[in-house]
C-alpha cells in the first residue's frame, strides 16, 4: 500500500519505537503538558492509536516549577524479557529516569534515576546486561553519546560513564539509539539541531564499547537540502523492522505552514522513512537520503484519515491534556459536556490554567463549541504557550456580556474586537487555513466574524522552543462554563 507523511499528525515530537508481542508501540515527548509521555500502539508502523500515557501520576513527574517547552524531554521505549522500558529526562530538573510495566495497558512503574547527565537517555538489553546512554558528559568531562553499564532493577551505575561517539561533525549530537544488527552495533544518533538543519547519523562497532566507526557516507537522512519540500527538520530518529523484515527509521520532521513561508505551527511530527542495509553493511533512508510525502509499504491496508472530534468520541484521559499539575476538581467531563471551574490563573501564566486541549492535528479545520458561562471568562484557545496564543471567549461585562477576540503576541495581549451578547451562552467557532485561524461568535443563531490571526505568529519560529499548538478549553475567573456540541473537523 501507498501511505503519506506525516504517519501521526501533530505536536508528536522525538518519536521512539519497540516491537513487542506481534504489535508496534510508540512514546513522545510532552514537555509541559500532563499527563506525559503519550503512548501510541500499531499493526503497521502506519496508522497509530493512542492507547494511554506513560507518566499519569505526578510521582511519576514533577511539572510545577517548568517552563513551556521544559519538562519531559525526549523519550526511548524497549522491550525485555517482558517487560517495557520508557527512559526520559525531566529536563527541568535535569534528571534521567525510567518507568517500566510488565501490562502496556496498565500503569507504569514510579520512576527509577540514573545518575548520569545529558539529554535524550536510551537503553540496550544484551544478554542479561543493560547499557545506558545519553548525549552528556561522561566521567573524564568529554561530551558525546556517553554510555555506562546500569542494574536495571536499581538504575545503579555498574560502570563509569564513558564517551563513545563524538559524532560526525554536526552540532548538537542527540538522541543516540543502539542496535546490534547482523553482528554489528550501529550506533543512530541525531545532529545539526531540531530546526532546518537536522539530520540522522550513523556509526558502527565491533563491540558495544566501540571503537565506534563513523559512516563516510554521513548523513544518512536529513531534508536540510531538499526543495521545493515543505517538510523539513528530518531528525531524531530509531530504526526498526517491520512484519515483513524490511527496515524503517521512524523521525521528528515538520511541516512549514507553506513552501515560501518558514514556519511551522504543529509542532514535530511523526514521519517514516523505508531504509535498507547496503552490501557492505551501512544503512541508506529513503531514495535519497531524504524524507519524502509518501512510499510503498508491504500489507493491504488503508492508512486512517482524522476523524471528526467530539466529546462523545474522544476520551479526556486519552485525547486531551492539561498543562502542568491539573487540579482534578476543576474539571467536570463527560460525553455530553465539559463543565471547567476557572481559578484565576489565565493562559499568560507558567502555571495550571483551568484548560484541556487537543493538539492540532492538520493546518485546516473547523472548530465550534457552545459555551455557557457563569461569571468570569472562557472559551477557546488556539495555545502555544503562555507568550503566544489567540482566544475567541466570552465574558461577563458589567452590563452582561460580550464575545471577544484576543491575540497574544510576545507579551503584546490586544483585543481585536468585542461584541456583546444577548445572554451568558453562544457558538464560537474557529475555521483554520494553512496562513490564518478566523474567529466568529454566534448569538441565537446569528454568526458575526470577530477577525483574525496570522498563524506564523503562533509558530515555533516565533514562540521558540519544542512544542506545537493546541486547540484547547478554557476558564479564567471563580467562575464555572458548561461546553456541548464540541466538533473538530479536520478537512484531509
Ligand atoms: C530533544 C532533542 C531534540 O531532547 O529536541 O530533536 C529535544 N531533538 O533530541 C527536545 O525535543
Amino acid at each position: 500500500m501507498k501511505y503519506n507523511n506525516p504517519v501521526l499528525s501533530g505536536f508528536y515530537p522525538d518519536p521512539s519505537v519497540c516491537h513487542a508481542n506481534g504489535k508496534f508501540y510508540m512514546v513522545c515527548s510532552s514537555f509541559q503538558y500532563f499527563p506525559g509521555v503519550p503512548l501510541f500502539e500499531s499493526d503497521n508502523l502506519v496508522n497509530w492509536k493512542q492507547i494511554g500515557y506513560v507518566l499519569t501520576r505526578t510521582n511519576q513527574v514533577a511539572l510545577e516549577k517548568v517552563n513551556s517547552s521544559g519538562g519531559v524531554f525526549a523519550p526511548t521505549i524497549r522491550y525485555n524479557d517482558g517487560r517495557f522500558y520508557m527512559v526520559t529526562t525531566n529536563d527541568t530538573t535535569h534528571e534521567n529516569f525510567y518507568v517500566y510495566t510488565d501490562d502496556i495497558y496498565g500503569e507504569w512503574s514510579d520512576p527509577i534515576t540514573v545518575e548520569q547527565d545529558g539529554i535524550d537517555p536510551s537503553l540496550y538489553f544484551e544478554d542479561g546486561r543493560t547499557y545506558f546512554m545519553s548525549n552528556g558528559s561522561d566521567d573524564e568531562g568529554k561530551g558525546g553519546v556517553v554510555q555506562c553499564e546500569i542494574d536495571i532493577a536499581t538504575g545503579k551505575k555498574l560502570s563509569p560513564s564513558k564517551c563513545i561517539w563524538q559524532g560526525s561533525g554536526g552540532r548538537f549530537l542527540e538522541s543516540p539509539h543502539l542496535y546490534k544488527i547482523n553482528g554489528y552495533y550501529y550506533l543512530m544518533a541525531a545532529e545539526g539541531g531540531t530546526e532546518y538543519g537536522h539530520m540522522i547519523t550513523l556509526a558502527r562497532a565491533d563491540s558495544v564499547w566501540g571503537e565506534f566507526e563513523t559512516y563516510a557516507d554521513n548523513p544518512i537522512l536529513t531534508n536540510r537540502n531538499k526543495a521545493p519540500c515543505i517538510i523539513q527538520g528530518i531528525g531524531h530518529g530509531d530504526l526498526i523492522q517491520d512484519k515483513n523484515g524490511d527496515w524503517h527509521i521512524l523521525s521528528l520532521g515538520f511541516r512549514q505552514i507553506h513552501m515560501w513561508m518558514t514556519f511551522h505551527t504543529l509542532g514535530r511530527e511523526v514521519f517514516l522513512t523505508p531504509v535498507k542495509f547496503t552490501d557492505d553493511g551501512w544503512i541508506k533512508a529513503g531514495v535519497d537520503g531524504t524524507t519524502d510525502e509518501s512510499y510503498e509499504i508491504k500489507g493491504d491496508f488503508v492508512q486512517n484519515v482524522l476523524p471528526d472530534y467530539t466529546f462523545a468520541n474522544t476520551d479526556p484521559h486519552i485525547d486531551w491534556c492539561f498543562l502542568r499539575f491539573p487540579d482534578p476538581k476543576n474539571y467536570e467531563l463527560s460525553a455530553d459536556s465539559y463543565i471547567l471551574h476557572g481559578t484565576d490563573i489565565t493562559l499568560d501564566a507558567v502555571g495550571s490554567p483551568t484548560f484541556i486541549a487537543l493538539r492540532q492535528r492538520e493546518f485546516c479545520f473547523e472548530l465550534s463549541v457552545d459555551v455557557q458561562l457563569d461569571g468570569g471568562e472562557a472559551g477557546v484557545t488556539m495555545y502555544m504557550c503562555e507568550q503566544e496564543h489567540f482566544e475567541v471567549a466570552l465574558r461577563q461585562t458589567d452590563s452582561g456580556h460580550e464575545a471577544i477576540l484576543r491575540l497574544n503576541i510576545g507579551g503584546v495581549h490586544h483585543i481585536e474586537n468585542a461584541v456583546p451578547v444577548s445572554g451568558n451562552s453562544a457558538k464560537l467557532t474557529v475555521r483554520a487555513d494553512n496562513l490564518f485561524y478566523k474567529f466568529s461568535v454566534s448569538d441565537c443563531g446569528k454568526e458575526t466574524f470577530l477577525g483574525m490571526g496570522q498563524a506564523k505568529y503562533l509558530s515555533t519560529e516565533v514562540a521558540g522552543g519544542f512544542t506545537g499548538v493546541m486547540t484547547g478549553l478554557y476558564a479564567v475567573g471563580e467562575n464555572t462554563a458548561k461546553f456541548t456540541e464540541f466538533l473538530c473537523s479536520y478537512k484531509n
